[in-house]
């Protein structure tokens, strides 16, 4: 049978829902969802009042949106403060005392928190912040793991209406320097260090590399989660302060009674600012602000994952991502939903890790990454096989297309054919989960990402604009701003308009290729520009140049994605020397050190090849389509008449990796 053919049938292949999850599900057929989603685009005003009722405002809103594009503006008029949506409204119900997070940590060790009690913590470090003088409006760099403590961070900053920029805590110290930098932070916090795979990640050290050239950053709050036997940190006097003697020791009263009543703002009030990749070498301070992010994020976790008082839902993301901001803290937080919060490596110590959290703790909904899933088809069944999984009723996907193949496991060996599965499709830019199937709803096909989401109004269309016809692959555009987008790039207005906004008339570009099917299916392809999506990481290859050609060895980079089973992609750079410099492994590992310095350990490529030059067109433009096809190990086809010597592309065709 031909590949065509064959991934056609395995196309064809539906899952409808169980019955016994649609009768409780709370959208539980097609026609619901059909009609939910016409009135979300025909009748907005109607939609969203009736579906934001929950939600605390401090003040209405006049006016459902407003916009002159590339800005838009929605729930006009309103103020509110985010953190009582999050927090404070369940604490009059009696979610006071049900858990918000319960937590695990690498080494073993587990906490939960109440409602109440992440209400408190929040509090205190509102006021603790507060008195070390952050105001609405400041920015706040959080550089942390995967502790309660960084939610905590996270709330406390939208408490005081000071917008927050969470750095991964696997960026490396000039990425951090450089993002605090971008976004002028005036308060760092941070931790000595985190847990991963056994080791000590010093978050600490790091930080305090970053900040010898990161000027406005006035204080640094550290918490303690490793302890100073093994991870001493030097506090530098003046500018650091214990986390526990700041959540000790009492704020002054003003600060004390401003945090526990907080101000409301302005619905546009912005709220975070996230770094991401686009197609230059200068990452993208995404920046989201309160009322639309806490719409979409509200919404979407209530519909796709069907949450429900009695669900003990993990996503396994890391807050440093838009995935841990939007379905670990503010949409579930919002729905008064119990998280599961896990410190490190999914393989530590063993492969079991995942599992044995979901048994321990009876995870009922689970949202992890394709490139996850792969690797745990790697390691075994034996893993899952030998936990009690049967606490799991939903599942869910996000980062990448998940291949068939891997749907298929997940479905088999951890939802046991029997939970659905939600493969959710959205962006840093888009706040909120774009496309998925709503699992009582919907029938899912393994591979595609299924239906637009309420409030969506998505297409495939060609270079101009015009739509695509079933199945003809095409870029994926919104055609009408929606609540939870980004508002601009931090500082950018410009850049915002440009990378999103003009590249096709009148609708907003995602960057990524889809074909949707006759059943109104999308199959989202990837990246089309020069984003690459390495392990669920989005790395933009001109990041990657820059960084090495920083290097004083090398003269010239080009970084291209190729396919990878456990990946999705892997990282291959090409690079060319200055006069003098021998290439060697020596080189290899000081250009791979450079990477984790300049970017981050998860940023090394994962071939480096030296070359004496690289492909060019005439004009001088490096021919990034043959090196991809060069990595790939796959004739180079398709058009070289532009190319500027044949000999550079014989060349490296026959050269080794
Ligand atoms: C949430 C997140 C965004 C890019 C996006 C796509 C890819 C994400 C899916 C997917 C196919 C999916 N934000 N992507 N989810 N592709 N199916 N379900 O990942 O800003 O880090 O990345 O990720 O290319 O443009 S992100």
């Amino acid at each position: 049978m031909s590949d065509r053919i064959e991934s056609r049938l395995k196309e064809d292949r539906r899952f409808p829902p169980s019955k016994s999850f649609s009768d409780r599900a709370r959208v539980a057929s097609h026609a619901a969802y059909e009609s939910m989603h016409r009135q979300s685009l025909e009748e907005p005003d109607v939609f969203w009042r009736e579906h934001t009722t929950e939600l605390v405002w401090r003040e209405p809103w006049t006016k459902f949106s407003e916009w002159s594009l590339p800005t838009a503006r929605f729930f006009v008029g309103a103020r509110l403060n985010i953190t009582e949506s999050c927090l404070d409204r369940h604490l009059a119900t009696p979610h006071r005392t049900k858990a918000a997070l319960i937590w695990e940590g690498e080494p073993g060790d587990t906490r939960t928190l109440t409602y109440f009690e992440l209400h408190r913590h929040v509090v205190r470090m509102a006021a603790a912040l507060t008195d070390l003088g952050v105001k609405a409006g400041d920015r706040v760099a959080i550089y942390m793991g995967m502790v309660p403590e960084a939610v905590v961070a996270m709330l406390a900053c939208a408490r005081l209406g000071a917008p927050h920029s969470v750095i991964f805590g696997g960026f490396s110290s000039d990425a951090l320097r450089d993002r605090i930098n971008d976004c002028g932070a005036k308060v760092l916090l941070t931790q000595d260090g985190s847990w991963r795979r056994g080791n000590i990640v010093p978050l600490k050290k790091m930080a305090d590399a970053a900040l010898e050239q990161a000027p406005t950053i006035e204080k640094v709050v550290v918490l303690k989660r490793i302890g100073h036997d093994r991870e001493p940190v030097v506090m530098k006097e003046g500018r650091d302060v214990w986390w526990e003697d700041l959540m000790e020791r009492p704020a002054s009263p003003t600060s004390v009674a401003h945090a526990r009543k907080p101000d409301a703002f302005d619905a546009e009030h912005p709220l975070f600012v996230l770094y991401t990749s686009g197609s230059t070498g200068k990452p993208k301070g995404v920046q989201h602000t309160t009322a639309g992010y806490l719409a979409g994020v509200h919404l979407s976790t209530k519909y796709v994952f069907d949450l429900r008082d009695d669900d003990v839902y993990w996503c396994t993301a890391d807050i440093g991502w838009v995935t841990g901001h939007s379905y670990i803290v503010y949409g579930p937080l919002s729905c008064g939903a119990t998280c599961m919060m896990y410190e490190g490596a999914p393989n530590f110590p063993d492969w079991s890790r995942f599992w044995q959290i979901i048994e321990r703790h009876g995870v009922s909904i689970l949202y992890t990454a394709p490139t996850a899933i792969r690797a745990f088809i790697r390691a075994g069944d034996e893993w899952p096989k030998k936990h009690d999984l049967s606490s799991l009723r939903l599942l869910g996907s996000v980062g990448e297309p998940i291949n068939p193949e891997a749907w298929m496991w997940y479905h088999r060996v951890i939802g046991a054919e029997r939970c659905p599965i939600v493969d959710t499709w959205w962006q840093t830019e888009t706040g909120a989960i774009m496309l998925t199937t709503l699992p009582g709803a919907a029938f899912t096909k393994p591979g595609s990402t299924g239906l637009p989401f309420f409030g969506v109004d998505i297409a495939v269309v060609k270079d101009r604009g015009e739509p695509c016809a079933p199945n003809e692959g095409g870029k994926l555009v919104v055609r009408r701003p929606w609540p939870s987008m980004a508002r601009t790039l931090w500082g950018d207005d410009e850049r915002y308009r440009k990378t999103y906004w003009d590249v096709i008339p009148d609708v907003y570009f995602t960057g990524d290729g889809s074909r949707r099917d006759e059943d109104g299916y999308f199959w989202v392809v990837g990246r089309i520009d020069d984003v690459l999506n390495v392990a669920g990481h989005r790395i933009g290859t001109a990041e990657i140049e820059s960084a090495l050609v920083s290097h004083p060895a090398v003269a010239e980079a080009a970084a291209v994605g190729r396919p990878d089973d456990l990946k999705g992609q892997a990282l291959c750079v090409f690079v060319t020397l200055k006069a003098g410099k021998k290439a060697g492994r020596d080189l290899k590992d000081a250009l791979a050190a450079h990477i984790d310095r300049e970017i981050g350990k998860f940023a090394r490529p994962d071939v480096i090849r030296f070359t004496d030059s690289l492909p060019k067109t005439r004009s001088g433009k490096i021919m990034r389509r043959l090196l991809k096809e060069v990595a790939s190990g796959g004739e180079t086809k398709g058009d070289t008449t532009t190319l500027e010597d044949f000999s550079v592309l014989a060349k490296l065709r026959t050269d080794e990796e």
